[in-house]
C-alpha cells in the first residue's frame, strides 16, 4: 500500500543556490546531499515532516550532472520546476510495482535501484500516470 507521499522532486540548475533559497525563505535546515551516479543526479533531501509509518516526507531538490541523464533532457524542454512525485509504500517496491504492473502501468526498471538515502526505487511512465512521473520508494 502507498502509505504517504515520500517527496517531490524538483529539478534546478544549482542544488546549492537552490537549497539555500529554501533555507532562506522557509527554513528547511535538514538537508542530506548525496551524487546518484545512476541516475545521474546531484540531490539534496529537504526533510520536510515525519510521518505515521514512521518514515518522512522530503523535498528532493536534483541537479543534472550528465547532459544525457533524464533530468537533463526534461530540463531542456521545461526548466527547472516540479518532475516528479514519490509515494512511499509499506510493503517492498518489487511487490508495489508488480501490483501496479497489473492494472496496466509501464513500469520503467525490471527491478528496484538506489535511491535517496539507502532506499529502494522504481518509476512509472509519466504518459500512463496522466502526464505525472511517478515513483515507488522503500524506505532504506
Ligand atoms: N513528467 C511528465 N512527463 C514527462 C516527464 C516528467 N518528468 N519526463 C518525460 N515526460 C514526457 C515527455 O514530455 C514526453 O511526452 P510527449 O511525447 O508528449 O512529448 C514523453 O514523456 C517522453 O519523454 P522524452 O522526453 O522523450 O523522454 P524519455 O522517453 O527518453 O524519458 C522517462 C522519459 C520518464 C522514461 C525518463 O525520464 C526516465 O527514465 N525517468 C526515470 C528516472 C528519473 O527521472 N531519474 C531522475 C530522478 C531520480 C530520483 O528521483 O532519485
Ligand atoms: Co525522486
Amino acid at each position: 500500500m502507498l502509505t504517504r507521499i515520500d517527496h517531490i522532486g524538483i529539478a534546478c540548475y544549482d542544488l546549492d543556490v537552490t537549497v539555500e533559497f529554501y533555507r532562506r525563505t522557509y527554513g528547511f535546515e535538514d538537508v542530506h546531499v548525496e551524487v546518484n551516479e545512476e541516475q545521474g543526479v546531484r540531490e539534496a533531501m529537504l526533510k520536510i515532516n515525519d510521518t505515521g509509518d514512521g518514515a518522512a516526507s522530503y523535498l528532493q531538490l536534483i541537479q543534472p550532472i550528465r547532459d544525457d541523464s533524464p533530468v537533463a533532457k526534461w530540463m531542456a524542454k521545461n526548466g527547472e520546476g516540479v518532475h516528479h512525485i514519490a509515494f512511499g509504500t509499506d510493503r517492498s517496491v518489487q511487490k508495489e510495482a508488480d501490483y501496479i504492473a497489473d492494472e496496466g502501468v509501464r513500469v520503467l526498471y525490471d527491478t528496484p535501484r538506489k535511491g535517496s538515502m539507502g532506499s529502494l526505487i522504481n518509476f512509472l511512465h509519466p504518459k500512463d500516470c496522466h502526464g505525472v512521473l511517478t515513483e515507488l520508494v522503500q524506505k532504506g
